[in-house]
């Protein structure tokens, strides 16, 4: 990994973009995925990288329904699994959330790496590499589930992912919740609930959340969750984005 001095004014995006090297020379992470964090950055760079207040809520929300959920499941592919491994296994812990390794580019080897990783930093259910039943509508490998994890689950918590899987959860009577710097993007539109943050700030937030939030009774869980709105989510995340924009515009 190369040396980045904590001072230097983008420390933390560095920082991130290392992990995900490491995560490709690891064999965890694709070098698509590479590409797709490129995109992320520059989505985080117009919401100022940091978390909005509207992301906030939408954690706190997504928090609640996972609480809620009979059957929550956490899915993970390669990005999310470099950026943020130990923090998926926290919250798996914490909200008893089994993990499921999800891959759009997938190689069993893949799999088999991604899943030994979470279970050494902490996983005590990994799903994924036997999958026995397919997502129906979808022609690629990300149709691969298992019933114990992602195909009998009620909530879905999706990683920064790619559109159609979230529309084929969604069609399945699912409640999908997607981590996606991108309010643009299908996956942010498809999901019940869009978290417009990085992977690498909203996992801890959530966790904090998550222990937070545990002992509360349903009914207050519920109350959390009554009224929110993903369009008006993601219509809030575009214009804190388009402010940032117009305030570097007037500095010009
Ligand atoms: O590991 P695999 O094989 O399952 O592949 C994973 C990737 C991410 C390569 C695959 O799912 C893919 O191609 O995804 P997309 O279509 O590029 O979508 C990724 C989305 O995540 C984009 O909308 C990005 O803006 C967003 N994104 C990228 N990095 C982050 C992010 N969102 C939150 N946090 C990030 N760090």
């Amino acid at each position: 990994m190369t040396d980045i001095p904590e001072n230097h004014p983008r420390y933390f995006s560095l920082v991130t973009r290392e992990l995900l090297v490491k995560g490709v020379k690891d064999g965890i992470a694709s070098m698509q995925g590479l590409i797709a964090q490129g995109r992320g950055e520059a989505f985080d760079y117009l919401l100022g990288e940091r978390t909005t207040a509207s992301a906030m809520q939408a954690e706190r929300v997504a928090v609640a329904l996972m609480l809620l959920a009979e059957r929550p499941v956490i899915s993970v592919n390669g990005n999310a699994a470099a950026l943020a491994a130990e923090k998926v296994c926290e919250l798996s812990h914490v909200l008893n959330a089994p993990v499921e390794v999800n891959l759009f580019h997938r190689t069993e080897e893949r799999v088999a790496r991604i899943a030994a990783l979470l279970k050494s930093k902490g996983c005590r259910v990994v799903y994924g590499d036997r999958p026995d039943r397919l997502i129906p509508g979808l022609s690629h490998e990300r149709a691969k589930a298992t019933s114990m994890g992602i195909y009998g689950a009620d909530v879905v918590l999706v990683p920064l992912e790619d559109g159609d899987r979230c529309e084929a959860l969604v069609k399945m009577g699912k409640k999908v919740i997607a981590i996606d710097l991108n309010p643009l993007s299908r996956t942010a539109r498809a999901a019940t609930v869009t978290i417009v943050d990085n992977v690498v700030r909203a996992m801890p937030n959530m966790v904090a959340m998550a222990k937070e939030m545990k002992g509360m009774p349903a009914r207050e869980l519920s109350a959390a969750v009554e009224g929110f709105s993903n369009d008006r989510a993601l219509a809030q995340a575009l214009e804190e984005m388009m402010e940032n924009v117009m305030k570097a515009r007037r500095n010009v």
